[in-house]
């Protein structure tokens, strides 16, 4: 039997069709955050970043606003010439206060920003230039690891990999241990590694962070709804779905879930998908860390900890470690 091409077998094959089915049709539903970043996801986080809730951006701008110059004598005194590898550099409204820092000290290095969006690295390797001129740049698109494989076949030279913006956060803690296992594995010995980390603080102040006032992170995890109607040919109502954050102070788990406010039925790329009213659909983690923890994670996957950039109210920290052999 040959078998019938049906309405969404169009999807049938997308790793987004999968994704979404399979933590659709989950014991416990989720979607998964990474998709949250379509062009109007982009926009929300945007606008996110601008919310007056929403601190850990301000927090890492100051970081490198007044923090670049002790970075770039770090970086500098590491290794005379280097590469400096990016993984999800978005603007790079943030390292660019590090790039002109280095730049100003002369430092020999290529950037390497990597990210798995073509938009992200030709608005980079358009507009860069225009401020920082002379920069050496090198665009990668794709995924993280990789990319970092590639950059090793363009230059020989010692490796600085900047993870900001807590995107760790998005991880659980096993999965950030094993994503860091993997840095480990992608570097030299000697090689460092600076990474964004949003600090345990009042919990009040973190909820808020994920509950502001306008609802844009309200309409940020509904508009993964929106996207799959869109792009998977399903009939999610979000009016029927609510957002609902959560945070453990205990654990430093900060999780979005929506909430069905209906027994309802969805269909997914003509696949029917059931929900009890009151039925909670896990959205995203943003795990929160002690430095005692980062110190942690950092010797379960072979670094150790060389410095520590912290903001002046000590709710975000960038630190810096170095590839163990
Ligand atoms: C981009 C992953 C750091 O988890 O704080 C912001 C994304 N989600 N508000 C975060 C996000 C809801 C953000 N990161």
């Amino acid at each position: 039997m040959i078998p019938s091409i049906a309405v969404g077998s169009t999807h049938r094959h997308s790793a987004f069709y999968h994704d979404i089915l399979d933590g659709l049709r989950a014991e416990s539903k989720h979607l998964p955050s990474k998709y949250f970043y379509d062009e109007t996801g982009d926009r929300l986080f945007q606008q996110i970043m601008n919310c007056p809730e929403y601190y850990p951006t301000r927090c890492e701008m100051e970081i490198m606003q007044e923090q670049s110059k002790d970075m770039a004598r770090l970086f500098t005194a590491h290794s005379p010439a280097f590469n400096l590898v990016e993984l999800g550099p978005g603007d790079a409204t943030k390292s660019w206060f590090l790039l002109r820092e280095l730049q100003r000290k002369h430092a020999a290095f290529t950037y390497y920003p990597i990210d798995i969006s073509t938009n992200v690295i030709s608005w980079l390797e358009t507009k860069l230039p225009v401020t920082l001129p002379g920069i050496r740049l090198h665009g990668l698109n794709g995924e993280y690891l990789e990319k970092m494989q590639q950059v090793k076949s363009f230059s020989p030279n010692p490796k600085i990999v900047l993870f900001m913006g807590a995107n760790i956060g998005n991880m659980t803690v096993p999965r950030a241990i094993q994503f860091c296992r993997q840095l480990h594995d992608h570097m030299q010995p000697g090689d460092l590694l600076l990474i964004g980390f949003d600090l345990k603080k009042h919990p009040r102040t973190i909820l808020d962070a994920y509950n502001d006032r306008q609802g844009i992170t309200r309409a940020f995890n509904l508009n993964l709804l929106t996207r799959i109607n869109r792009e998977l040919d399903a009939d999610f109502n979000t009016d029927l779905f609510e957002h609902y954050p959560t945070y453990d102070p205990g654990t430093g788990a900060c999780k979005s879930y929506l909430i069905s406010l209906a027994d309802q039925t969805v269909h997914v790329a003509g696949k029917a998908v059931s929900f009890r009213e009151n039925e909670a659909v896990h959205m995203e983690i943003s795990q929160k860390y002690s430095l005692e923890e980062t110190a942690n994670l950092a010797a379960q996957s072979g670094f150790q900890p060389v410095h520590t950039f912290l903001d002046s109210k000590k709710w975000f920290a960038d630190v810096l470690w170095q590839r163990l052999p």
